[in-house]
């Protein structure tokens, strides 16, 4: 599918120009995250020959201990935006509070969150890890920024995507017309579009959760697995197979490129937590893309999208992938 050497750049200019899609100040955004990103992959791809393996020795909000590699993807996502004056603020996994633009620089439209390096206990293993993103447009009416701001559905997201650190460096893009792939040519020094209209494909036959907590499960999920586990002798007359990379960007990317269903359930082992994975910058930029994608993303009761957030670092429960599979965890948990 690989079309004449369009660059990210340009596919952003014929977005906002051609087809309306994007204004200005989002297309610039845009164009900063991926150039964080590309200043990430770099650190990445040092390792060992660069100051950023092992661990930080400090903690981030969620009681996680930091690595160095977290603080630097953070860093330098927040020293890549905070001056061109198209932000009014930002959120990531490893800060408390939001990040306001400083006053020096110009105020923007717009409200980025991230998760700066997802995977993270992949860093030190050499396995694949990635940037996640969502942007959302701050509310007219008020002047300044505050923490409520931030509190929109991802069905508010303006932009959401995620840059893939694996054996290519590869950014996957949403603004709401559907998914596209950018893999970063080293030479070029650019990303290069690689991928129009991703398309997931609705039935599968491989999931992906972490099968060390199934006797933490609800009964829905465990249903489900075990159907699954069952194979043509079962209820669903297929054999499955597993995956789970333990770096949700990693897991994501090959739903996008071949199908799947991943979960991320509640689990009794913090029953007063919804779940691991943080909603407004893993849960909804993914199930934005995955439904971009012909997908489904659920928290096995409700569409991702329409949960309505109340905290910057909350927590949900998610499903999401092929769109029959996610259906049909969905339906076991109302009981249908
Ligand atoms: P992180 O953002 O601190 O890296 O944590 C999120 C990650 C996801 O990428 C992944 O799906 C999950 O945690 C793996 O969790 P577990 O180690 O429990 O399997
Ligand atoms: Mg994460």
């Amino acid at each position: 599918m690989k079309q004449k050497n369009i660059s990210l750049t340009r596919y952003l200019v014929e977005q906002q120009r051609v087809d309306g899609l994007i204004p200005g100040q989002l297309r610039l955004l845009l164009e900063v995250v991926a150039r964080a990103c590309k200043r990430i992959a770099l650190a990445v791809n040092k390792g060992e020959l660069g100051e950023v393996m092992g661990s930080a020795g400090t903690e981030n909000i969620q009681g996680e201990v930091q690595k160095k590699l977290d603080i630097i993807a953070n860093e330098t996502l927040i020293e890549a935006n905070e001056w061109g004056g198209h932000l009014a603020a930002m959120a990531s996994e490893e800060m408390e509070g939001i990040y306001l633009v400083p006053n020096r620089y110009p105020l923007g439209e717009y409200l980025l969150m991230f998760d700066p390096l997802d995977g993270s206990s992949n860093i030190d293993v050499n396995v694949s890890i990635g940037t996640i993103f969502s942007v959302l447009k701050k509310p007219e009416g008020h002047p300044g920024v505050t923490e409520d701001d931030f509190m929109q559905p991802g069905n508010q997201q303006v932009a959401a995507g995620y840059c893939i650190y694996g054996p290519q460096t590869t950014l996957v893009l949403t603004v709401g017309d559907g998914v596209a792939m950018f893999t970063l040519d080293r030479e070029q020094g650019s990303f290069v579009l690689t991928r129009e209209n991703v398309r997931i494909p609705e039935d599968t036959k491989e999931f992906a959760i972490n099968m060390s907590n199934m006797r933490h499960w609800d009964e829905p999920v465990k249903r489900y697995i075990d159907e699954c586990l069952q194979g043509k002798e079962g209820p669903r007359g297929k054999d499955f197979n597993m995956r789970w990379i333990a770096s949700m960007v990693s897991d994501v990317h090959r739903i996008l490129c071949r199908g799947g269903v991943f979960m991320y359930p509640w689990d009794k082992r913090e029953p007063n937590k919804p779940g691991k994975l943080r909603l407004m910058y893993e849960a909804n930029p993914m199930g934005w893309l995955v439904e971009q994608a012909g997908g489904a993303a659920t928290n096995g009761r409700q569409r991702i999208l329409d949960i309505q957030p109340t905290q910057l670092h909350e927590r949900v429960s998610v499903i999401l992938g092929s769109k029959n599979e996610v259906e049909r965890v969905t339906s076991y948990h109302s009981g249908t």
